[in-house]
Formats: C-alpha cells, structure tokens, sequence
C-alpha cells in the first residue's frame, strides 16, 4: 500500500450538482477524471450517512443510509461504478468510536431500555475528563439520573465495545459497505475505543491507545476485510505514541494497514494546547519527522502521510509565510516533496494540490464548526477570533474553487459556508494553465515516486540534523540511493559546505543547484 495515493474528499465541499449549496455524490462523480488523472488510487469520502450533521457528518445516526443532502444509495452505486470503471477506489469514513445521540440506539438507551443502555457508556457518576471540544466529556440525563460519556460534543456518544453486541453490529455495517462496493476503510479516533470497566479520574491516557484497542482491531479485521488484500484501511489515532502506532500498523499483526498520528502538524501548538498563535518549531518538526519514519522503516510498519485534512488548517497558509507568489508556489512544493517523498501510504486533502489558503472570518457568525464554536463559547480572551482565525477547522472547509465562474463554479447557489476568499490565481483553472502551478508540481510528484521503487521500498535515514534550515533524509534500496534537501525558510541557502555530488532528478525550482537551494528550495539528488 506504499506506493498507493488517497485524495480526501469533504462532500459538502467539493462539488454540488443541484444548487442547493451543498456539495454531493452527484458532484464528486462529475470530478472522478480530474482526480484519475493526477495519479490517484483511492479517494476517501468523508461521512455521507444519515446525521442531524452536528459535527458535518461525525455524528452519525444511521450507518445505513445515505444523508438525502449527499443524494441517495443509487447515486453512490453510480460513484462506485464510475470510480470502477477508471479504476479509482472509493473509501468510507466509519465513526465507530461514538454515535449520534439521535441515532435508534441511544434513542432507545433514553427511553430506559437496559439492552441499549450497554451499548454506550453509562455511569452513576461521572470522571472528570474533559471534552477533547471543551467542558466536561459527560451529559447528566435527568430521567436516567445517569451520566454518558462523549468524549467529543455532547451528541456525539461514546460506543461500549466491550459489548460484544456492539462490536458484532459494527462488523455488520462494514460487510454491509463492502458488499456495496467499497474499497477502505478509515477509522475515526479509533485508539479510543477502548474504555476500562472502571473508569478513573486522570487525563486523556485513561482512555487512549488501550491494550484492549489491539484485540478489538484484529477482531474485527477478521469479522470483515481480512481476505481482501485491495482493502485499503487506515485508523486515525488521537495522541498516540509510536510504541502504539507500530502495533497498529505492523504487516505481521494483521490490524490496519496504516495509521494517522498528528505529531507533526502540532508543531505549533503551545504545551500541546491548540488555540495559541504559536509560531511552528521547526527543529521539532524535523524530529518528528525523523523518529517516525526511522522506527516504522525499521519494524516494515506503513505511516499514512499528510499534511492536511478536514481538521486542520491549509498547509499553504503554515510552516512560514511566503511574502510573493513565486515564493508561495515554491514553499507549497517543498513541503509537498518534503513529505510524500517519505516512506508510506499518501493523503492529499482536497484544494492542498491547488495551493489553497486558509479563509478570512470577520465575525463568528461566518463560522459553522462545533469545535470552533465550543472553543469561542467556553472563552473569553479578546484574542478569540484571532486565534481562530488560525487555527478554527473551517478554514479548509470552505469550498473548492474550480474557476472564476459564480462561487467558483462550486455551486448555482448560495454554498453553507462562506467561500475562500483566496484570489483567481488558486483556481483549478488557472492552476491547469500554469505550467509552473502548484498542481502541475503535485501530479509530477506522484508520479515521480509511483516511478521509482526507492522512494515506495526503500529505507529512511536523516541527516544534516542539526542544521536549522534544511530538513534532509535519505532513501536507499538495494545500490540505489537518493537525498532530498528541503529548505524551509524564505531565503537563498549557500550548501557549498555539504560537498553534495550526483545528478538532481527532481527540483521545485530551477535556480537550486548542488551549490545553493534557493527560498523554500528542494531538490532530490540521485547519488
Ligand atoms: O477528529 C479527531 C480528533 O482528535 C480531533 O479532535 C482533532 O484532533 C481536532 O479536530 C483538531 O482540532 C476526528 C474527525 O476527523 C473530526 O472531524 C471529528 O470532529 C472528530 O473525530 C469526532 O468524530
Ligand atoms: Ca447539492
């Protein structure tokens, strides 16, 4: 699966076909070719089923059934037989860590049925976590005279699997999804399933990364997709460590292909809190980079790598400003080089390959996403907007922008989000025309490291670690060996010094050389 590239897709973002504003099923079939083309294998949708969409969608309240605002279970067949036919897989996004408290079997735990009381987390008295979207990870329910857990929104409930009635229900809707066409998997939060019997007061590690997580995992691997080695699963883990993502992740332990970790796109946070207005630690970040890649290279484990998703900011707007749009172009190529050159399965976030900015909020009526607003609402610093103007998840989740027609030819009508208000220059029209675009780059890359084994097989290994501008690994297999510079700073660097010999075969920018990398240069020598 190393050499495998998923392209992420936010529906309610990325095309709609009827006007109403909001982006469909219609509308990424009508994209499939665009996406082919670049190079992908897999696109990853995410969640499209019934949900009062509390969370856009990770509240779920039927795992059944399409939301109508997506379209219907005839369109998705379409999809899927179109992705087919162009042999493009499609990949779901199962919430299982929590359900919507609209979803039947909460509905049913509500109205007292003990069998559906077990199916989520009911306690007498509640711990004091804390909601990962602030405040208290428990709701009292009067009737009841109980707590519930949910460790994200409060109609977002956490699942008990240590039900094995849970567990056989979840197994059950991924056949379900495979028997329709499915071809993967991602897995929210999925190393925090599993709860203690008695749960204690303490922080997040009460309840992530379990050893139970592990037994859970297999299980369910070999209730479903264990025979089918085009089944491509991921599981998006919250604070992990690498101990944990090796096991996961590991070929021999038939548990998921790959995982997400997060590490490195908190290098700017502020003692691991998010809403600061940090500056990204650049040293941290290459060491990251290193201890990951060296230990999963090491125990043949595959990382998914990314930079950017539906929680995070746009990667164009971090990682230091570009004060002109040359510079920006090459500071959006360096980091694409710098990462996928890794070793590991490939996630590209929808608008990432245009060079998408974040969007400007005015007013936090403009915003629509629960952990913003949850944010907003427990605060009270005059910063607030500030803060969320850099770091709110709405600010990649505005919608593509395709060309300079009305909304940029992302809908007829009034889209459910405010638009990117980045110029014409980051279109898909003008990126198509520009041959130096940041999208011409992305598909170049793509098939630069689906063309050559070392960068997909090959080993990992750092080095000029301490320099402070330039991140650089290695890659070898066999007697093939490639270097990768990768400056991340605004300013021509001279790397005479290095002795650097071989051919470049690969450069963001004609003015590096062996001699010099120019602002935000990288290139890959062949030695
Ligand atoms: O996100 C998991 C997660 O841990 C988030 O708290 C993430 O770290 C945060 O958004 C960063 O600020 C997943 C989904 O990707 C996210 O969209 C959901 O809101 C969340 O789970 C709950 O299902
Ligand atoms: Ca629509």
């Amino acid at each position: 699966m190393k050499d495998k590239f998923v392209y992420q897709i936010y529906p309610k973002s990325f095309m709609d076909s009827n006007a109403d504003g909001i982006g469909d099923l219609n509308g990424i079939t009508s994209k499939l070719d665009y996406i082919k083309n670049m190079g992908f294998d897999y696109i990853w949708i995410t969640p499209v089923f019934t949900s009062p969409q509390n969370d856009n969608g990770y509240d779920i309240a039927n795992y059944y059934d399409i939301d109508p605002m997506f379209g219907t279970k005839d369109d998705l067949k379409n999809l899927i037989l179109s992705a087919e036919k162009i042999d493009l897989k499609v990949m779901f996004d199962m919430v299982f860590n929590h359900t919507s408290i609209e979803h039947n079997w909460f509905q049913e735990a509500l109205k007292g049925n003990q069998k559906y009381q077990d199916y989520y987390i009911f306690r007498d008295q509640p711990t004091n976590w804390k909601s990962k979207f602030s405040g208290s990870a428990w709701t009292y329910v009067e009737d009841l005279d109980k707590y519930y857990l949910h460790i994200f929104d409060e109609t977002q409930a956490d699942l008990n699997w240590r039900n094995p009635e849970v567990r056989k229900e979840l197994h059950k809707i991924i056949n379900h999804w495979l028997d329709f066409g499915i071809k993967g998997f991602r897995f929210d939060v999925i190393n925090l399933i599993g709860k203690d019997i008695e749960l204690q007061d303490g922080n997040k590690f009460q309840y992530t990364d379990k050893p139970i997580v592990h037994q859970f995992l297999k299980e369910m691997r070999q209730n479903t997709f264990a025979n089918d080695e085009t089944i491509l699963t991921v599981g998006e883990m919250a604070s992990t460590n690498i101990e944990n993502s090796l096991l996961y992740a590991s070929k021999n332990r038939d548990e998921l292909d790959t995982i997400f970790s997060f590490h490195h796109v908190k290098v700017d946070y502020e003692n691991h809190y998010k809403w600061t207005k940090n500056f990204f630690d650049f040293k941290e970040l290459k060491n990251i980079f290193s201890d990951w890649q060296t230990a999963f290279s090491n125990e043949n484990a595959n990382m998914a790598l990314f930079w950017s998703n539906h929680d995070q900011t746009r990667l164009a707007s971090r990682f230091n400003k570009a004060s002109t749009f040359n510079n920006q172009l090459n500071k959006n190529k360096m980091l694409a080089m710098s990462m996928y050159l890794h070793q590991g399965t490939s996630f590209i976030f929808q608008g990432e390959e245009l060079g998408l900015k974040n969007t400007t909020f005015h007013h936090i009526d403009e915003f629509k996403d629960i952990e913003t607003f949850n944010y907003y609402n427990n605060h009270t610093n005059d910063d607030r907007l500030e803060i969320l103007g850099q770091k709110s998840r709405d600010n990649c989740r505005t919608p593509m922008l395709w060309n300079n027609e009305k909304n940029y030819g992302f809908s007829d009508g009034r889209p459910w989000i405010k638009n990117n208000d980045n110029s014409r220059d980051f279109t898909l029209e003008h990126n198509l025309i520009d041959q130096n675009s940041t999208l011409s780059f992305y598909k170049h890359l793509i098939a630069f490291k689906k063309n050559n084994l070392t960068f997909i097989d090959g080993s990992y290994e750092t080095y000029l670690n301490d320099d402070p501008h330039i991140y650089a690994f290695k890659r070898k297999l066999d007697n093939q060996e490639y270097s990768v510079l990768c400056n991340y700073f605004e300013k021509p660097l001279n790397i005479e010094e290095f002795g650097l010999r071989g051919d470049i075969v690969l450069t963001n920018n004609q003015n590096n050389s062996l001699h010099k990398l120019d602002n935000f240069g990288a290139i890959v020598i062949k030695n």
